[in-house]
Parts: C-alpha cells; structure tokens; sequence
C-alpha cells in the first residue's frame, strides 16, 4: 500500500487549536492591518521579524519582495547580487510588528554568502515555480539548507510561484501540496508575482504563525514594558511631591 508512505502532517500549531477551530481557521481569524512604512518611527514597532526567501534563480523570488512591498512587478530578471531587504510593518489585534524580508541569492556562487542569512531568520518562504520542475527537484537541496542552516524552530511556508503561467505547468498543484505533507511544512500556497494572486497572503500567513508563536512572549515583553513605565511614572510622581513639599512658599 503506497499510501502509507504519506506521513500524516504534524501540526506544530497544536497548541493554538481550541475546541473545533482548527489552527487554519484561528489563523484567518486574526485581524491585521499593512501599515504605511514612510515615516513609520520605530517606536511604532514593537518587534521585527526576519523572513528569508529562498529557492532557484529566476523563481520570482525578487518579484515577490517588490510586489508585497512595493506592488510593482518588472518583466526583466535581474539577478540579485548577495542579499536585498525590503519590510512590511504589520499591525495584528493591538501589536505593531516589522517583517524584515531578505531577498537572497540563489546562485551556487553566492552560497557562502547565503548561509549567512539564514542566521535568526523565524521565517522561511521556500519557493520555486510552478512552470519550472527543475525549480521543485532543487527543493530537496533548499530543504536541506534550511534544516542545517536555519534556526530549529523556523517557519517554513512552501511558495509555487508563477502560478499565472498555468498552460506552461511543469509542478501539480498536487506534488507541492505533497512535498510539503512529507516533509511536515507548515503551509503550501501557489502565487504569482505577475497578477499579485496570493502574494500578500503568503507573507500574511507567515506573519500570523510568527504572531501566534511568539505572542506568549510579546504580552509579557509588554507587560514588563508597561510596568517599566508606570514605574517611572510613580518615581516621578513622588520626586514632584517632594520637592513640591520642600517649597518655602
Ligand atoms: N509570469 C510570471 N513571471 C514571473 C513571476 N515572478 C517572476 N517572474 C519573472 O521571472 C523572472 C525572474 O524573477 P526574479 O524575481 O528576478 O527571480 P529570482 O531570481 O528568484 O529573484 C523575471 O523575468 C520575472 O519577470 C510570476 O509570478 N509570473
Ligand atoms: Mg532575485
């Protein structure tokens, strides 16, 4: 029975599941903003992300960057030389957060480089092109990467790219979503830089797992924020109130 060689997923959400939600729908449920990122102060953002992307040259893989940034697509490859950054200031129920993203090169030459930047990254898009199965054999080499490269606990979100280019399908729709299953991925979604089908939601859905899994820590760094600056507060209440009491007048 080849059907077994199927390993049934496990969902490292397990935790966010309550009740008959499943970690899917409590994902789609939480509410978020993209905020402007002209003139956004830091102090605005209460933490930052480091999403990379990764997966063969000529995937879309600078495309997608811009056109989640940016929103403009270009037709010329340009080959990205090291890394480029671009970032997404995302606001989630009452938290402000940065997503870093670092467009990587996916030349062999620039590998060295590349392994750099898989450094603290929390999330990894791993992409290839539906139109190119070259692109999805390579994943097994990326996949790899990721699993000696990255930290342990990285979000891993598998992106089909291209998806526009349908008629020149190389990639089932059916072998991304098994490449994912087998190798227990957090999540599968096919885009296109081309017609902006789906590319916000694949950086969203990144940002919703990184919200759900760190959002333990983030409520008690504001706690502690919070408590920081109440505590200033009274210090400088008291400080008026004593000097007020030392006033001769
Ligand atoms: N049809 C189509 N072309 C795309 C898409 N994304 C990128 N491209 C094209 O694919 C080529 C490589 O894109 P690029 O982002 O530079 O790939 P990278 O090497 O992975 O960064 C460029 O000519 C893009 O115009 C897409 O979703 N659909
Ligand atoms: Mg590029």
């Amino acid at each position: 029975m080849s059907s077994t060689l199927i390993q049934p997923k496990i969902d490292p959400y397990e935790e966010i599941k309550t009740g008959s939600e499943d970690s899917l729908s409590i994902l789609q449920s939480i509410n978020y903003e993209i905020l402007p990122n002209k003139g956004s102060s830091s102090l605005h953002q209460d933490y930052l992300f480091k999403l990379i992307i990764i997966g063969n040259s000529g995937v879309g893989k600078s495309c997608l960057m811009h056109r989640v940034t940016t929103n403009e697509f270009s037709e010329d490859h340009e080959v990205t030389v090291g890394v480029e950054f671009g970032s997404l200031l995302v606001k989630m129920e009452d938290t402000v957060f940065k997503l870093q993203i670092w467009d990587t090169a996916g030349q062999e030459s620039f590998q060295s480089i590349t392994k750099i930047f898989y450094r603290g990254a929390h999330a990894v898009l791993l992409t290839y092109s539906i139109a190119s199965f070259a692109s999805f054999s390579n994943l097994e080499h990326w996949f790899n990467e990721i699993k000696t490269q990255s930290e342990p606990d990285a979000i891993i979100i598998l992106v089909g790219n291209q998806s526009d280019r349908d008629n020149e399908r190389e990639v089932s729709y059916d072998q991304g979503e098994k490449f994912k299953r087998d190798k227990g991925i957090e999540f599968f979604i096919e885009t296109s830089a081309k017609t902006n089908e789906n590319v916000q939601e694949a950086f969203i859905i990144a940002a919703k797992m990184l919200f759900r899994k760190h959002q333990e820590r983030i409520q008690k760094a504001k706690a502690n924020l919070l408590a920081k600056v109440k505590g200033k507060k009274l210090r400088k209440t008291e400080k008026d109130k004593s000097q007020n009491s030392k006033c001769a007048c």
